[in-house]
């Protein structure tokens, strides 16, 4: 029945864990007419200075205080009680009694897990309610009329390194495999292959170690950075395919967390670096090597270091990703700075960076109009939930970066945007 409403009946929260095996929230909803949907809440490592606050408990009896239950606790009572009776479709004004609830900049009142978990099941269950695919209804969400959707290009992380992975001598967090523009099963299967060949080469003929980190990639015990830029690339083409042509690598540096804030200096390979001697290193890196990504290759405050960044690769090749993550933190605060400046040309984005969908979405509307590219993200500690996915092409976002093709938690998302490709070619 096209009129028929759906309200919020109750909102309920549980704590679970996440693939660290460290605590999370699941929100579910119920609604008065008997739809019920749930949502799980990622969590990072390498967070952003800027981020919306995660709010634990740092109660050191439990979960050595990354325990969850007074999130849970906000959702249950105080979100439950400020939201009951809604209709779900309203999600804008669902976000924004929340936030007016929360009334802080930060989230910290009612922790931005709360919040976004609740967020993101609201959309769950709003779809249902309207009895189309996830993806379908966030564009709508979105301002999007049209049905021309597109699916991403994954980013593969098949190096872990940095924070992701505690023996890791290599500084630069994230190594990617990008295959070329393709259908998404092409793209993945491109992808799986490579990480195939590359377990091969790390084990066969360099005798390292093929356990994986955070985000599913190998984690060796690297000499240096280039190292893995270089097994990369040796892994691309011993598959038959063309480093530079079927794939390319992504950079992710995470460079706030070898940034020292005193000396303004990089700490990277034992040495001090400036901004410009880092900037001289990815020149020299893609130069020889085929890059086409280098996401936070500085600090989040280092802005002047930001815009020589920008301004030196795009001289160098106009179509390198300069990607900000840690430096936009999904908040369009943050980018309209970085749009003012003219600095990076692409944004990850991540919902937990910012609290909620209607932000998310105004943050990724915000990045369109100003032409950068958009890369939705998984966070380093991470859930079976796969809504980035239809996030992803709700708003036909040119990347999806969830880690290599290997745990659960990272396959679930390639996995749901198989089975959309498929529903959408069935539509055509
Ligand atoms: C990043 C993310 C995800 P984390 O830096 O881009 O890969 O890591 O979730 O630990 O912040
Ligand atoms: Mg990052």
């Amino acid at each position: 029945m096209a009129n028929e409403t759906t309200k919020i009946k109750n909102i309920s929260a549980r704590e679970i864990l996440d693939s660290r095996g460290e605590p999370t929230l699941e929100v579910e909803i119920i609604s008065e007419n008997g739809l019920r949907a749930k949502a799980q809440v990622p969590s990072g490592a390498s967070k952003g200075k800027y981020e919306v606050l995660e709010l634990r408990d740092n109660d050191l009896n439990r979960y050595k205080g990354k325990g969850v239950l007074k999130a849970r606790e906000n959702v249950k009572t105080k979100i439950n009680n400020a939201l009951k009776g809604m209709e779900i479709t309203d999600q804008k004004k669902i976000d924004q009694i929340m936030l007016d609830l929360d009334a802080t900049k930060n989230k910290s009142n009612l922790g931005a897990n709360a919040i976004l978990g609740v967020s993101l099941a609201c959309a769950r269950l709003g779809a249902m309610s309207k009895k189309i695919p996830l993806y379908e209804y966030l564009r709508k969400l979105y301002g999007i009329e049209n049905k021309n959707f597109a699916l991403p290009q994954p980013m593969f992380n098949i190096i872990n390194a940095g924070k992701h992975v505690e023996s890791s001598k290599a500084e630069i967090q994230e190594f990617m495999v990008v295959p070329a523009k393709n259908n998404f099963e092409k793209m993945l299967r491109t992808g799986v292959e490579i990480f195939y060949i590359l377990k091969n080469i790390l084990k066969g003929i360099k005798g390292y170690t093929t356990a994986v980190g955070d985000e599913g990639g190998f984690a060796p015990a690297l000499k240096n950075n280039e190292e893995a830029i270089k097994l990369i690339e040796e892994a691309i083409n011993s598959v038959g395919y063309k480093a530079g042509k079927d794939a390319f690598i992504a950079l992710d540096a995470a460079a706030s967390e070898f940034y020292d804030e005193k000396t303004k200096k990089y700490k990277l390979e034992g040495k001090e670096w400036s901004f410009l001697e880092i900037i001289n290193l990815y020149q020299d890196w893609a130069l020889k090597h085929p890059i086409i990504s280098i996401e936070d290759g500085l600090a989040e405050d280092d802005w002047m270091g930001w815009k020589a960044l920008t301004e030196k690769m795009k001289i160098q090749n106009k179509d390198l990703l300069i990607v900000g993550d840690d430096l936009f933190v999904t908040d369009t605060e943050k980018l309209k700075k970085g749009v003012e400046m003219s600095i990076a040309n692409a944004i990850l984005i991540k919902p937990n960076q910012i609290g909620t969908l209607t932000e998310t979405l105004d943050c990724i509307k915000l990045a369109r109009e100003n032409d950068y590219k958009i890369i939705i993200s998984h966070r380093s500690g991470e859930t079976i939930d796969d809504f980035i996915a239809d996030l992803a092409v709700a708003v036909n976002a040119d990347f999806i970066k969830t880690g290599a093709p290997s745990r659960g938690e990272r396959i679930a998302k390639y996995n749901r945007l198989l089975e959309i490709e498929e529903e959408l070619q069935k539509n055509v």
